[in-house]
């Protein structure tokens, strides 16, 4: 009997990632992938952003396990959006992204940002062929999150450290600088920026930074 070897799920995942950066390279397209727990505000995020970019500009890529809630979101404000629902899956894969790509219009694009599926674990194992990843943590989560889950490489492999719901400071018995302090232990290179996805406190960083980054006007 012969028995069939298939490459390792993540040595798969890799080529196909390099596959998507390659197509985005090609239209000047640059792509986010955002992570973060379950309600730690990506969606609010994006939508925040969006204000800021011209949202014909930008694709979105939502990954959920079930639903549409959050495509509706972005959708209402301007920006073409693709739904990925993995239907019980915990994160999305560089496949996933490939076949998101070819459901968008990629020609009037600057940028597509990847709301990846709800979880601080998981997502961070597969590389989607982002050039900038970014981890969003509420002040809500509570301390030591970073120390917590150091694996997998959750904040060492993102470059941003969104700390969102900032307005809510004055109620929560956190500690925001040791919560920075603790992340930046594991990356000290992060770039953080703490801010609120619902007053827009903190943004004008988070968006000077990602239009630099990109040259985007
Ligand atoms: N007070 C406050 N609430 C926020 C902020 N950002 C998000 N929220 C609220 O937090 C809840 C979750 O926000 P979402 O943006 O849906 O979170 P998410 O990370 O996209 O959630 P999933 O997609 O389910 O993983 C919503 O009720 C938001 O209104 C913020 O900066 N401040
Ligand atoms: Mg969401």
């Amino acid at each position: 009997m012969k028995i069939k070897v298939l490459k390792p799920i993540l040595e798969a995942n890799e080529s196909i990632a390099d596959e998507v950066k390659g197509i985005l390279r090609e239209k000047g397209i640059k792509l986010v992938n955002i992570i973060g727990s379950p309600g730690s505000g990506k969606t609010a995020l994006l939508e925040k952003t969006l204000a800021h970019l011209f949202p014909a500009e930008v694709g979105i890529i939502e990954g959920d396990i079930s639903t549409t809630y959050d495509a509706e979101r972005v959708y209402s404000l301007g920006a073409e959006v693709v739904q990925i629902n993995t239907q019980g899956a915990c994160h999305l894969d560089a496949n996933m992204i490939k076949e998101a790509l070819q459901n968008l219009t990629l020609d009037n694009k600057k940028i597509i940002f990847i709301e990846n599926v709800g979880n601080l674990v998981c997502p961070a194992e597969f590389r989607l062929g982002e050039d900038l990843r970014i981890i969003v943590l509420s002040l809500t989560e509570g301390e030591h999150k970073p120390l917590k889950y150091p694996y997998p490489l959750s904040f060492s492999s993102s470059q941003v450290l969104i700390v969102n719901k900032i307005d809510l400071l004055p109620h929560l018995k956190v500690d925001m600088e040791g919560i920075i302090a603790e992340a930046k232990k594991i990356n000290p290179d992060l770039k953080v920026f703490p801010l609120s996805s619902l007053t827009g406190e903190g943004f004008s960083g988070w968006i000077e930074y990602i239009k630099n980054l990109f040259c985007i006007p």
